[in-house]
């Protein structure tokens, strides 16, 4: 009768027609079997996607920790729920109990009311990831307060636009944070932000690297000692199914971040659901999502997705390349890791290195290997399957947004046959469609275009924090009731999607529509390639060509660049064609990323168009320097 949990590919096409034609049924199931409820909904789904407004489980009562925390006590006390695996590979790990979790998630909920927090309150997490991060989010939900964590990696300026958006009245960060061999003074970011921010008037630090910090009277307070004198009790707030859990900005195309927010009831009934079947999580295994909880995957898919099931959820605090190349490998052989999950970006920069980074330790005990945050190009996936998963674990290549708040498009791992590139099949729940310029929905396959879901799911974003508006402009309005994802996407003959990249990623080159994923893809196949990045500029008659950057495996000696460039153009003939051939092709050492990991195409569109005087706003770059590079070679 249950339908949590899907063992094979019949059950899946079932369980996904019955989730089409009974959506209500579907989720209401699947609600009603799997979790704990102060009192049970009246109405499963309400919505109109013209204003827009979606409400699932309305009237019911709940708090997410209880959830993820409290009922797992009796059978799971003292199973590992989080497992840190610091920075320094020679200091200890630390394994957190669901025993303790729930004494130090109260004890932290009530030093947040002592500060006067209450129900509804916005609060600031500006952490690294250590404990704390996980614990504060959840003392937030134990209490009703509204997080958002704002990524450690951002600039105090970053901070400050977000803290005043959502009008924080606290802010939880640390004296610093360790990456690698380096350290960074959070405490004095977060100082400089608050010089712009009147409404936060108190600040908790928790001590991580031990550093100077100065602390700020009567605003500024240590974290351990509250926590030490708080109460290990803490009645959990009973929310409303739609009242917020959280808001997590996300960088738009153009203007202010956008404060998404999720709420409560169906972001955990889908975080939950989702991780059980895309991950197939079985009891004692031990999970390890590599993302930052500053970013959507974190929320989802290493804190509520894994502590809604009872999992272990491994917390790495440091970087991969940290004390060597070797160092996910490290860890996956000693805790044993049996779900590995994380970005194409991490995996070509981990393939550029020598093999005997991995060969050296045990990955025997991976099942599951996933992949999240961008298009995986045919190459990399490649290497994941046969150097990572030898070949027997599968590829998750989990397609979703902040936005969709859990995964949409992906395999389910030994039951959805993978073919590399192809997020696959849409999760039960999920109705995607794909549209072309004109309005209409394209119902043949093997045709580009852009990827809406018809119907709405329980984790979908429910409003952009004060501006509902833009909400309703950005993901409701490109097409009549359907939620616009911004993704282009191909569906192939089985029913299988491919996503192509941004659709603001699509080129028109005489005529011909070209996604740049493909485009990569084809340029990344050569063996002396390690990443591409591929835009367009104008150009007299086809109206705009293509430039490609490309970062080689080895620099400096060796190959002729121009050999290498008439290679590259002839894979991209052999793989696409030759009207996606690049009229010009910069080597270089670095891409300018997000932090999370994004090629921002945008600046390498400028350059390419030779307009270097606005490159607009580059703070939020992880590598800033690497952009005067590609200006200074610019062709
Ligand atoms: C989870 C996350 C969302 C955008 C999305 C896509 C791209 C994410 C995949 C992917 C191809 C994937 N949230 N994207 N996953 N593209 N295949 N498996 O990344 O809000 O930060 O980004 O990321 O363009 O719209 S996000």
């Amino acid at each position: 009768m249950s339908t949590y949990h899907i063992k094979h590919l019949e059950e899946y096409y079932k369980v996904y027609r019955k989730s089409v034609r009974e959506p209500e049924v579907f989720w209401e199931e699947i609600a009603e079997e799997h979790f704990t409820w102060h009192k049970k909904w009246d109405n499963v789904l309400e919505w109109d996607f013209k204003k827009p407004e979606i409400k699932w489980y309305q009237g019911a009562k709940l708090n997410i920790t209880e959830n993820c925390i409290d009922r797992h006590l009796r059978t799971k006390g003292s199973k590992t729920a989080i497992l840190f695996e610091p920075n320094n590979p020679d200091e200890q790990a630390e394994h957190i109990t669901y025993n303790q979790l729930y004494e130090r998630v109260n004890r932290f909920a009530n030093v947040l009311k002592n500060e006067g927090i209450k129900k509804g309150d916005r609060v600031c997490i500006y952490l690294p990831m250590i404990p704390e991060l996980a614990l504060s989010v959840l003392a937030c939900a134990r209490i009703g307060a509204i997080h958002s964590v704002v990524f450690a990696g951002f600039s105090a300026t970053a901070l400050s636009t977000r803290i005043n958006d959502s009008d924080c009245k606290i802010v939880i960060t640390s004296d610093g944070s360790y990456r690698g061999n380096k350290t960074i003074d959070l405490k004095e970011i977060v100082d400089e932000a608050l010089n712009d921010c009147p409404g936060v008037n108190s600040v908790l630090v928790a001590k991580r690297i031990n550093s100077e910090v100065t602390m700020k009277k009567s605003r500024d307070k240590w974290l351990q000692p509250l926590l030490d004198n708080a109460s290990i009790e803490c009645e959990p707030e009973i929310m409303d199914a739609e009242d917020p859990l959280f808001i997590l900005y996300t960088s738009g195309s153009t203007g202010k971040p956008k404060g998404m927010v999720h709420t409560t009831a169906g972001y955990m009934v889908y975080t939950a659901y989702t991780f059980k079947n895309v991950f197939n999580y079985k009891d004692n295994d031990i999970y390890w999502c590599t993302a930052d909880i500053g970013w959507i995957t974190g929320h989802s898919y290493i804190v509520y997705g894994p502590l809604a099931n009872g999992a272990t959820t491994v917390m790495f605090e440091g970087v991969p390349s940290y004390p060597d190349f070797g160092r996910f490998w490290e860890i996956v052989e000693k805790h044993k890791i049996t779900q590995f999950y994380t970005a194409p970006t991490a995996i070509r920069a981990l393939a550029k290195e020598n093999l005997d980074y991995i060969n050296k330790y045990d990955l025997s005990s991976l099942k599951v290997l996933g992949s999240v945050g961008e298009p995986i190009n045919e190459e990399a996936w490649h290497w994941y399957n046969d150097n990572i998963g030898k070949k027997k674990s599968p590829i998750v290549d989990t397609w979703w947004q902040t936005e969709t708040g859990g995964i949409l498009i992906s395999p389910l791992p030994y039951i959805t046959p993978t073919i590399p590139t192809f997020a696959s099949l849409p999760l039960p729940g999920i109705q995607p469609c794909l549209m072309d310029e004109k309005g209409e929905e394209i119902t043949a396959n093997q045709i580009d275009g852009r990827l809406c879901i018809k119907y709405p799911w329980p984790s979908i974003a429910r409003t952009i924090w004060g501006n509902h508006q833009r909400y309703k402009e950005t993901y409701f309005s490109a097409y009549e009731d359907k939620y616009f994802t911004g993704d282009g996407a191909l569906r192939d003959t089985v029913g299988y999607y491919r996503i192509t990249g941004r659709v603001d990623d699509v080129i028109i080159v005489s005529g011909h529509n070209l996604g740049t994923a493909p485009i990569e893809d084809a340029i990344n196949e050569h063996p002396a390639v390690a990443e591409s990045a591929v835009v367009g500029f104008p150009h007299d008659i086809k109206g705009n060509a293509l430039y490609g950057y490309v970062i080689l495996k080895e620099t400096g000696e060796g190959r002729l660049h121009d050999n290498l460039r008439k290679e590259i153009n002839q894979m991209i003939t052999e793989h696409i064609g030759s009207i996606a051939k690049l009229n010009k092709i910069q080597f270089t050492t670095g891409l300018p990323k997000t932090r999370s990991g994004k090629i921002m195409r945008r600046i390498l569109r400028k350059i390419a168009c030779n307009e270097t005087d606005n490159l607009g706003d580059t703070s939020t770059l992880l590598n800033p320097e690497v952009v005067q590079e590609i200006i200074d070679n610019a062709l």
